[in-house]
């Protein structure tokens, strides 16, 4: 892992419906991220929050494809020029969501310092829906589809090329809600998923050690994108769309562990921690207790 982490926060909610998880960056910030991973001997750039345009009128009905997506575009652009600058400075960037739409912009800023970049989308669910497939409107079921260069012109353009990830180099894990677009989508690009129903059979154990020695050798950077909503509910509440059935605290910190090990993850954000529906603070502080592991914290 490099020495320098950046920290970037992206207050932003406009990627769906439900309002709070603009508050996840403080939430995380003050069950202590910095602190401990300023402990693992790191040293840390907070570069603060991005500033967010609050529409002057939310776009939340049904009626809307893509809900708010000037703002959600605008936020992006500004997180992948952030995101460009830390990798270029030799910085491993980490990201403090905000909704899970934000990874258009951390994929978009990563993705061009490297020829073959990896990418772990621990999710319940997909995110791979475009605004024709799309049950919601919402562009945080997006991003992945994005990324591959799926969707509206103004979303996958952004920081100026397209695609960002190849779909050979995405691994999904903890799935359990997919749509029928994104099922089509998946068969159609051979993309590697382990559904619960692999984490079950396999054991999360051996789940990481298939998604490592498949990216190993086709990678030159892997990005980690932890949904929160990717735990099950009863461990991580505070998130905006629960679905029963996910990975629990231990399997998360094995994965982590895991990922920790092998040295290949160069980028990673956290995002869906939503304080408004959480309990105590319990969700951003398991989003921080997985950084620590993410960071090492049990080899050092
Ligand atoms: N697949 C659904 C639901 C969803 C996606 N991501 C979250 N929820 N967090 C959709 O709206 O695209
Ligand atoms: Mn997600
Ligand atoms: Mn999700």
């Amino acid at each position: 892992m490099k020495s320098n982490i950046s920290i970037i926060g992206v207050p932003m909610d406009l990627g769906q419906s439900r309002r709070g998880v603009d508050m996840g960056p403080s939430a995380m910030r003050y069950a202590g991220a910095v602190e401990r991973l300023e402990a693992l001997g790191y040293k840390l750039h907070d570069h603060g929050d991005i500033s967010i345009t609050r529409p002057d009128k939310y776009e939340t009905g049904q009626a809307y494809k893509l809900k708010n997506l000037l703002q959600v575009v605008e936020a992006n652009e500004i997180l992948a020029m952030i995101i460009d600058q830390a990798v270029e400075k030799g910085n491993f960037p980490l990201v403090f969501g905000g909704d899970h739409s934000i990874a258009i912009g951390s994929l978009a800023g990563i993705a061009k310092h490297y020829d073959q970049l990896g990418v772990i989308w621990y999710d319940a669910h997909g995110d791979l829906n475009t605004e024709e497939t799309s049950p919601s409107g919402n562009i945080h079921g997006m991003p992945l589809a994005v990324s591959l260069g799926l969707g509206h012109e103004k979303l996958t353009s952004i920081a100026g090329y397209t695609p960002k990830v190849k779909s050979e180099n995405i691994v999904i894990i903890g799935a359990r809600s997919l749509d029928p677009g994104e099922k089509e989508l998946i068969r159609r690009k051979g993309i590697q998923v382990f559904t619960m129903h692999e984490v079950d059979r396999l054991g999360m154990a051996i789940v990481i050690e298939r998604a490592i020695s498949y990216l190993k050798p086709r990678t030159d950077g892997v990005h980690l994108s932890v949904d929160l909503d990717g735990l099950d509910p009863s461990e991580a509440p505070g998130v905006g769309t629960p679905v029963i059935g996910g990975m629990t605290y231990r399997e998360s910190h094995l994965a982590m562990e895991m990922l920790a090990e092998t040295g290949m993850i160069t980028s990673a954000e956290f995002v869906e921690v939503n304080p408004i529906l959480d309990e105590k603070n319990k969700t951003a502080t398991l989003a921080v207790g997985l950084m620590g592991s993410l960071f090492g914290e049990k080899l050092k």
